[in-house]
C-alpha cells in the first residue's frame, strides 16, 4: 500500500483496477469515470490548508464533552445506584449495564461507594478501516448470561466472584466527538483520568477497564494512567494481531494501527516496558520488526507460541510483565483471539488464540501483578451475526475482573486454582 502513487503516471496495476471499476460502473448503469477522476491530488493552493477547518464558533462545537447539568436532578448522596428493580432476574429482564453493575454519574459516586473497578465505554471507530467498534460497549452491556444479582456466581476455577468480592460500576461512556478521533482522545484521557485518579481509599485507586471501540484508545487510556501515576511508570501487555506501531497513515497520526508509535513518540512509555503478544498474519514488516528490537520490546508472535507451546510463552509474559515498572495496563485486542471465536472485529486475523488459552492468561495477569488499568477493544459486534464476539469480549474482562478480585482476596500465587475445581477429590 505504501507505494501507492498519485500523480497522472498510471501503473499497470492501476489501470486494471480503474478498468475493472469503468466496467463495473458501466454495468451499472454509472457515467465512466473520466480522466480528472485518476489519483490525482486534490491541488493545495498555495496557503490553503490541507483540512476544513472546523467552525470553533459553532455553539456545538464542544457541547458533545459538556456535561449535562446534574444540579437540577433531584438531591441525593453520592454513591452508586443500582439500576435493578428485582432481588433476582435473567439478565435480560434488566437495565443493561456491564455486568447489570450499578451505575455512578460522577467520580464522587465512585469515591463514596468505594469503587474498585469503573467500567467505561468508548466508542470511537474512525480509525478502523472496517467500521463498527462504535457499537461494542452496548454488544457487551447486552452479553451478559447471567443476572450478576441476587445469587453467587463465582467464576468456577477459582471460585472467586468478582461482582460480589469487588465494587464495581458502570461509569458510563467517555465523551466523544463522533466525526474525529483527534478531538475525541484527549477528552477520553480526561475522562478515563477522571475515575483512575479517585483513591477508593488511601493509596489505593479505582481500577478502569474500558470496553471500545476501536484500538486508537490505547494512546488516551494509557496517557491517563501515566497522568495519575506519572510518565514510565505504566507497562503495557498488548495483546493483538498487530502491532499497531504505525507512524502514520494518510497523513493522520491516531488511528488503531498507531497507539503504540504514539505512547513511544511521547515518552509515556519506554519501549522496554511493552509486551506484546498473538502478533501474526501480514503486518508488520521487517523494518518494523527492526524498529521494535531497537526500542526494547519483548514480543512473542504465534510462530513462537507455536514452536515452544503456550504455556511457556504465557510463563515468560507473566515474569515479564513483572519485570518492569510497579504499575501495569493490559490492552486487550478482540483480534487477538481466532476468528473462529471472534468474527466481529475491524481487522480479523486466522491463526490466532483460543479462548481457552487467552482467558487463564488474561486472569493470571490481573492476579498476579499490579494491574492499574484494562482495556478490551475492537469488538465490531454488527460484523458477527451471531452472539458469539460479544460472549467472548464479554468473558476476556470478567476474567481480568476475576484476577482483580483474586489479588484483592490475596490469591496471587502463580497459576492459582480452587482445589474443589481443580479435580474431584478421589485418592489417586
Ligand atoms: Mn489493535
Amino acid at each position: 500500500m505504501g507505494t501507492h502513487r498519485v500523480g497522472p503516471k498510471v501503473r499497470v496495476g492501476q489501470s486494471l483496477f480503474v478498468a475493472t471499476v469503468i466496467l463495473l460502473a458501466t454495468a451499472v448503469g454509472a457515467q465512466p469515470l473520466g480522466h480528472e477522476y485518476e489519483f490525482e491530488a486534490a491541488p493545495i493552493r498555495k496557503g490553503e490548508k490541507p483540512v476544513i477547518p472546523l467552525d470553533t464558533s459553532d455553539p456545538s462545537y464542544n457541547a458533545w464533552r459538556k456535561l449535562r447539568d446534574l444540579s437540577k436532578d433531584p438531591k441525593r448522596e453520592p454513591g452508586i445506584l443500582n439500576l435493578q428493580k428485582y432481588e433476582f432476574g435473567m439478565s435480560y429482564n434488566a437495565m443493561p449495564t456491564f455486568f447489570n453493575a450499578p451505575v455512578a454519574m460522577s467520580p464522587e459516586d465512585l469515591a463514596a461507594s468505594k469503587v474498585d473497578v469503573a467500567l467505561i465505554g468508548a466508542v470511537p471507530d474512525m480509525g478502523t478501516g472496517m467500521r463498527g467498534a462504535a457499537h461494542g460497549p452496548n454488544a457487551v452491556r447486552n452479553s451478559q448470561v447471567y443476572g450478576g444479582y441476587g445469587a453467587r456466581q463465582p467464576h468456577m476455577h477459582t471460585m472467586v466472584d468478582p461482582l460480589q468480592d469487588l465494587v464495581v460500576a458502570d461509569f458510563g461512556n467517555a465523551p466523544i466527538d463522533i466525526m474525529s478521533t483527534e478531538r475525541s482522545v484527549h477528552a477520553i484521557r480526561s475522562f478515563v483520568r477522571s475515575a483512575a485518579e479517585v483513591e477508593s481509599e488511601p493509596g489505593k485507586h479505582v481500577i478502569p477497564i474500558i470496553v471500545g471501540g476501536d484500538h486508537s484508545l490505547m494512546y488516551p487510556d494509557v496517557a491517563a494512567l501515566t497522568d495519575v501515576y506519572g510518565k514510565g511508570n505504566v507497562g503495557v501487555v498488548h495483546f493483538d494481531a498487530h502491532y499497531d506501531a504505525g507512524k502514520y497513515m494518510m497523513g493522520h497520526l491516531i488511528s488503531h494501527g498507531m497507539p503504540v508509535y504514539r505512547l513511544i513518540e511521547e515518552g509515556l512509555v519506554p519501549g522496554k516496558n511493552f509486551i506484546q503478544v498473538g502478533l501474526r498474519g501480514y503486518y508488520p514488516d521487517e523494518e518494523s520488526f527492526e524498529w521494535m528490537r531497537e526500542q526494547g520490546f519483548r514480543y512473542h508472535t504465534m510462530a513462537e507460541i507455536e514452536e515452544r507451546g503456550f504455556k511457556a510463552v504465557m510463563d515468560d509474559v507473566v515474569k515479564e510483565a513483572k519485570d518492569g515498572p510497579e504499575y501495569l495496563f493490559v490492552s486487550f485486542d478482540i483480534d487477538t483471539l481466532d476468528p473462529a471465536f471472534v468474527v466481529g472485529t475491524g481487522t480479523p486475523e486466522p491463526g490466532g488464540l483460543t479462548p481457552r488459552e487467552a482467558f487463564p492468561i488474561v486472569r493470571r495477569l490481573c492476579a498476579e501483578s499490579n494491574v492499574v488499568g484494562f482495556e478490551l477493544v475492537e469488538l465490531a459486534p454488527m460484523l458477527d451475526p451471531t452472539y458469539a464476539s460479544a460472549l467472548n469480549a464479554n468473558r476476556i474482562i470478567k476474567e481480568c475482573m476475576t484476577g482483580i478480585a483474586m489479588r484483592k482476596k490475596g490469591l496471587t500465587e502463580p497459576h492459582y486454582l480452587s482445589p474443589l475445581t481443580k479435580t474431584d477429590g478421589r485418592p489417586d
